[in-house]
């Protein structure tokens, strides 16, 4: 654990310990470490956008929007600003903080960056937090995205490095850490985690977590996506992971990045409720809020405002939020 002066370097082989921990054990643990920087009942509500839909160059094999699938998506170009500003407001309206908005690129095209920077400007203009996953940025790109104002920079790592190459070709894992260091070493928070249930092993899940963890500084946000099978992609036709290694991937996320919110991301639609509430109990923190993600269905909003009361827990305000920060700030 943490000393508080010098952060912690996590070996695959103490965290695979972690994670072959009994159950019962490692959700006390979780909950324990959870409890010790946030409030448990609190969960933290983003809204998704997809801000340019389909025709992207990448060939990731679990993505509905890469050119390279053939599955069935309604392309889109780059969304006029009326309706990227009408969405954030119903966001809002319904109780999310945070508007995450994403664009099916490899990398923003330069003649986009500008009505990019301005829907930035006028999301947080409305009182939102914002946050952009575009691809991989140049240096002047992130400069651009950090005097607009934005928040957060989403950029997963997706896997381990070793099954990173089984996923995609057009790029490498050290492609993407490239940005994230880009990102960080603006004034811009980073949101980065992965896909869970992509036939990789138990291994590349804890190396997975180690990449995240072991970065100079840790991912303030950290979205765990359960893989969401889609037809037309290479990964459209696998099978579910088994649901109590989902739930031990997150517990052993919050263990290893004790402040960074963790999100319960893709895949909630599939997941029962008493799923979802073993996840939160196990550590997860925060969640897409909205019926649509990018391109597939996420739970309504009335089903999670539900879930959330039926829990007794509310949603994250940011006043909440901005009281927990010099906590949190202080453990790393
Ligand atoms: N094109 C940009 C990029 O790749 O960074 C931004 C958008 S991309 C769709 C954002 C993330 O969504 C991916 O990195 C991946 O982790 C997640 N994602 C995409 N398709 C998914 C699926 N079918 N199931 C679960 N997560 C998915
Ligand atoms: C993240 O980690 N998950 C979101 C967001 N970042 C951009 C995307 C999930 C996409 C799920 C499949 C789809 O809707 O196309
Ligand atoms: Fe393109 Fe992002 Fe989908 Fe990969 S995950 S195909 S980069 S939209």
């Amino acid at each position: 654990m943490s000393n508080g002066t010098e952060k912690q370097t996590w070996t695959a082989t103490a965290v695979s310990a972690l994670y072959n921990k009994p159950m019962m054990d490692l959700l006390f643990e979780a909950q324990t470490v959870h409890r010790q920087n946030f409030s448990p009942n609190e969960m933290q509500l983003s809204t998704l956008l997809s801000i340019k839909t389909g025709a992207c160059a990448e060939d990731c094999a679990y993505c509905s929007q890469s050119s390279k699938n053939q599955a069935e998506v309604e392309k889109e170009q780059l969304l006029p600003l009326d309706v990227v500003i009408a969405s954030a407001k119903d966001a809002k309206a319904k109780g999310a903080t945070r508007f995450c908005m994403g664009a099916a690129w490899r990398s923003p095209p330069k003649q986009q960056m500008p009505r990019v920077l301005e829907m930035v400007r006028e999301v947080k203009a409305l009182g939102l937090e914002t946050c952009m996953t575009l691809g991989m940025l140049t240096d002047e790109q992130v400069q651009e995205l950090e005097a607009s104002g934005l928040d957060y920079y989403n950029h997963n790592i997706d896997t381990s490095p070793e099954y990173y190459e089984e996923i995609i070709s057009t790029r490498n894992f050290q492609d993407r850490i490239d940005t994230i260091q880009r990102v960080r070493s603006a004034n811009i928070k980073v949101c980065s985690g992965g896909i869970v249930g992509m036939g990789e092993t138990q291994e590349d899940r804890v190396k997975f977590l180690c990449e995240l963890a072991n970065l100079p500084k840790a991912p303030e946000s950290v979205p765990i996506n359960r893989l969401v099978p889609i037809p037309g992609t290479p990964l459209g036709e696998v099978e579910p992971i088994e649901e109590f290694e989902f739930i031990r991937t997150i517990a052993v996320a919050r263990i290893m990045m004790p402040t960074s919110y963790v999100r319960l991301s893709a895949g909630r639609e599939t997941m029962s409720r008493t799923m979802q509430a073993l996840c939160f109990f196990a550590g997860a923190n925060s969640i897409f809020y909205g019926d649509r993600l990018l391109t597939t269905n996420n739970p309504q909003a009335e089903a999670d405002q539900a879930l959330l009361k039926d829990l007794g827990m509310s949603g994250l305000t940011r006043e909440a939020q901005a009281a927990c920060e010099p906590v949190a700030a202080g453990v790393e």
